[in-house]
C-alpha cells in the first residue's frame, strides 16, 4: 500500500445533491470501473437506491480481464442487481444496456398499475465516482435532447431531460458520487486514474501495480524495482547523467496501465473478497 493524501472535496454538497435528485428518480444506473468493480463502488449505494430499480453497468471493460469481468456480473446478477459490461465511449455497445433500461421500466409499470396509477415515463439517473465514464456513456445514449420539460422536483434548473427511448426519460447530467474510504481503495483509485496524480509518490503507485500484476500472475514475478528501471530504459527516459528517470517511467507505467497498454488487467477479483 502507499499513501494517499486525498480527501474529496465537496463531498458534503454532493452527498445532499444526489439525495435530492434521487427522490424523484425511478431508475439508477450506476457506473462502475470493470477493473475494480469493488473500489469503484460507493459506500451507499444500497441506501441511495433503495425501493429503486438499480442498473450496475461495468465500464471500460475493454481494458479489463473479460473472465474476470464475467465473473463480476454472475455475482451481481445473483444478488438481483441487472448487470452489463460496456465500452462507454462505443454508441452500440452502449445502447445494450437500452434492453436492460427498459425491463427496469415495466418493473416499474408493474408497480404503479397494481398501484391503480397510469403509466408515465420512467426517469433515469447515471451515476458513479470520477472518471468511470459517465459523460461518455451518457453522450452514447442520448438521441436527442427533449424541451425542458418543466420543473420537477429535487432538480436543479439548467438539467435537461433526455429521452432514450418509449417512456424512458435520462437526465442529461450525472450524479457525482463519493467513494469509500477502507483499505486500499485509495490506491485502486489511483491506479486507474480516478484521483488525481498529485496526491501520491508515482513510483510507489507503480510499484504496488507491479506487486499486484505479479500477485495476479499476469506478469513474471520479478524485482519490481529493476522491472521499472527497465521500463524505463527500453522507452529511452533517462536523465542526464544516463540513469533511468524513474517518476517518468513511473508515470508511463501508469498511464501505458490506464489505457490498457500493458494487457487486460483486472486489479479487483471476485475471489479477493470473502463476502461482500
Ligand atoms: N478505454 C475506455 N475508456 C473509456 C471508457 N469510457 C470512458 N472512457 C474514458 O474515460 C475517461 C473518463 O470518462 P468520463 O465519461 O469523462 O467519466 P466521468 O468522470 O465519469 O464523467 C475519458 O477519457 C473517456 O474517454 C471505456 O469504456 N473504455
Ligand atoms: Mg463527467
Amino acid at each position: 500500500m502507499f499513501t494517499v493524501q486525498w480527501y474529496p472535496g465537496h463531498m458534503t454538497k454532493a452527498k445532499r445533491k444526489i439525495e435530492d435528485i434521487i427522490k424523484s428518480i425511478d431508475i439508477v444506473i450506476e457506473i462502475r470501473d470493470a477493473r475494480i468493480p469493488y473500489s469503484s463502488g460507493n459506500p451507499d449505494i444500497s441506501r441511495l437506491a433503495r425501493g429503486k430499480e438499480h442498473i450496475i453497468v461495468l465500464n471500460k471493460r475493454d481494458l479489463a480481464d473479460e473472465n474476470k469481468t464475467n465473473e463480476w456480473i454472475n455475482y451481481f446478477s445473483q444478488k438481483g442487481i441487472e448487470c452489463i459490461p460496456t465500452r462507454g465511449t462505443d454508441k452500440s455497445e452502449v445502447k445494450k444496456i437500452l434492453k436492460l433500461i427498459e425491463r427496469a421500466r415495466d418493473k416499474v409499470f408493474t408497480k404503479r398499475r397494481a398501484k391503480g396509477f397510469f403509466d408515465r415515463p420512467v426517469r433515469c439517473l447515471v451515476i458513479g465516482i470520477s472518471n468511470v465514464g459517465k459523460s461518455s456513456l451518457i453522450n452514447s445514449l442520448s438521441i436527442k435532447k427533449v424541451a425542458a420539460t418543466g420543473n420537477k422536483p429535487g432538480i436543479t434548473k439548467g438539467n435537461q431531460w433526455v429521452r432514450i427511448g418509449n417512456k424512458i426519460e435520462l437526465l442529461d447530467t450525472p450524479g457525482i458520487l463519493w467513494p469509500k474510504f477502507e483499505g486500499n481503495i485509495g490506491n485502486n483509485l489511483a491506479l486507474t486514474g480516478s484521483i488525481s496524480d498529485n496526491v501520491y509518490e508515482l513510483s510507489e503507485a507503480a510499484i504496488y501495480l507491479i506487486e499486484i500484476l505479479v500477485q495476479k500472475k499476469y506478469i513474471a514475478n520479478e524485482d519490481t524495482a529493476e522491472l521499472l528501471l527497465n521500463y524505463g530504459k527500453k522507452r529511452g527516459l533517462l536523465e542526464r547523467g544516463g540513469s533511468v528517470d524513474l517518476d517518468k517511467t513511473a508515470l508511463l507505467y501508469l498511464k501505458d496501465f490506464r489505457t490498457g497498454k500493458l494487457g487486460n488487467y483486472s486489479i479487483e477479483w471476485l475471489s479477493d473478497y470473502g463476502s461482500i
